[in-house]
């Protein structure tokens, strides 16, 4: 006679298989990208022998043991021809964590690994990790530059949610067996910092975010760029502001660099996301701009306004109102694999090209921060296409 358990158990390994197994398709999303109908990852992908215990005598009910419900904000390498992303899992806790989860085409049948991520600690232990960006160095190692937070020392009593962030770093040849090196160190709290792919002048290159407090942004004025001798023993000495913040636009707020850039024939393609704080909390969106080769501190183009922001259901989860990324994934061929989660919740990938998102960046007006401007704009693409209709 089959047992309870063992029925529900079946139900649950059908429904799951189902689920990681489930094709994904591409839908037409305008012209730059093409956003896919289901999400990549989510919470329920978690293998069930991380969220039960499957032993009918300690666990004769089969509840959740341990909760598991959002599954983000992604570093992404391709590796062994594989598709491996490395994404921020988040416990029913609060705490989040690192797990590879790889796929054998970029868009479906993502698998977690069988162990997350076990990250040495380095200093104080961490309260929390996220949003780890892969770096493939041309020192040969693969690089993880993440988010590590720890309580506020100096919060006055009662303030249980001031933090300090800074940048971890760590480094891997297998993504398994982890070299965890001294966090970065800098005047001022950090987040959103990323390995530039070569040496600079012989020196390592973070993409930074330097922030006055926890959340604000403050006087840090944007997404900064630091060259640093010895990654073994980073600090940040010298720290210049590469992409502001703008009044009036997607980064009023906050902005900062995505994952490490793509290098194309006309420049370094990069991803970000901007903050605006409205009355529904803050809105996260991604943009792109480019730097030049011969400099990838200089900026030489950047199109007005979003490339990327919530629609429908990416709308709702923890964080709603939230698009982020932190890893995408280029082939050979020049097909880009754009890994972005949405509201804090679920991963999603949206596919490009080299060649589409260069076209997107350099013909694409940047902003001319005036509403008149905006509608001149308007109306010197509608003059041109009727303009066309007449022949
Ligand atoms: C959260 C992050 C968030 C940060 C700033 C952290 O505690 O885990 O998701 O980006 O706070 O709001
Ligand atoms: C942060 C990021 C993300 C998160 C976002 C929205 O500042 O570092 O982890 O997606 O806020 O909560």
């Amino acid at each position: 006679m089959i047992s309870d358990f063992d029925k529900k158990l079946s139900f649950l390994v059908e429904t799951h298989e189902e689920l990681v197994s489930r094709k994904n398709n591409p839908v037409y999303s305008g012209g730059v990208y093409e956003r896919y109908v289901n999400p990549v990852l989510t919470g329920e992908h978690a293998p069930l022998f991380w969220r039960y215990d499957l032993n009918p005598g300690t666990n004769p009910y089969l509840e959740e043991r341990f909760g598991i419900h959002a599954v983000f904000n992604a570093g992404a390498v391709k590796w062994n021809g594989k598709y491996l992303v490395c994404a921020r899992v988040e416990a029913a806790d609060r705490k989040s964590f690192f797990a590879i989860a790889e796929s054998p085409n970029g868009v479906d049948n993502f698998r977690f690994w069988d162990y997350p991520v076990v990250m040495p600690e380095w200093g104080e232990p961490a309260t929390n990790v996220y949003d780890m960006r892969l770096t493939a160095h041309e020192d040969g190692w693969l690089y993880g530059v993440f988010c590590v937070e720890r309580k506020d020392p100096d919060a006055p009593v009662g303030d249980l949610s001031s933090a300090v962030a800074c940048a971890g770093i760590a480094r891997t040849k297998d993504l398994v067996n982890w070299e965890r090196l001294p966090d970065l160190r800098s005047g001022s709290q950090q987040r959103n910092v990323v390995l530039f792919p070569e040496f600079v002048d012989g020196k390592y290159a973070l993409f930074t975010r330097p922030q006055d407090g926890f959340i604000d942004a403050g006087s840090g004025g944007g997404i900064g760029w630091a060259l640093v001798d010895d990654i073994t023993n980073a600090e940040v000495k010298e720290e210049k502001i590469i992409n502001y913040r703008h009044y009036h636009t997607i980064k009023e707020q906050k902005n900062g660099e995505g994952p490490a850039p793509i290098k194309t024939s006309k420049g370094w393609l990069h991803l970000a996301h901007g903050v605006r704080g409205c009355a529904s909390g803050l809105r996260y969106v991604l943009y792109m701009y480019m730097t030049a080769l011969d400099d990838p501190s200089k900026v030489i183009a950047e199109p007005a306004g979003f490339f990327m922001a919530p629609e429908g259901g990416e709308y709702v989860g923890d964080v709603a109102n939230v698009l982020f990324s932190n890893g995408w994934i280029e082939d050979p061929d020049g097909k880009v694999f754009i890994y972005y989660a949405s509201s804090d919740t679920r991963l999603h990938v949206a596919t490009s090209t080299v060649d589409r998102l260069v076209d997107y960046c350099l013909n694409t007006e940047p902003d001319a921060m005036a509403t008149g401007k905006t509608v001149e704009r308007l109306c010197s693409l509608i003059d041109r296409n009727l303009a066309l209709r007449q022949k």
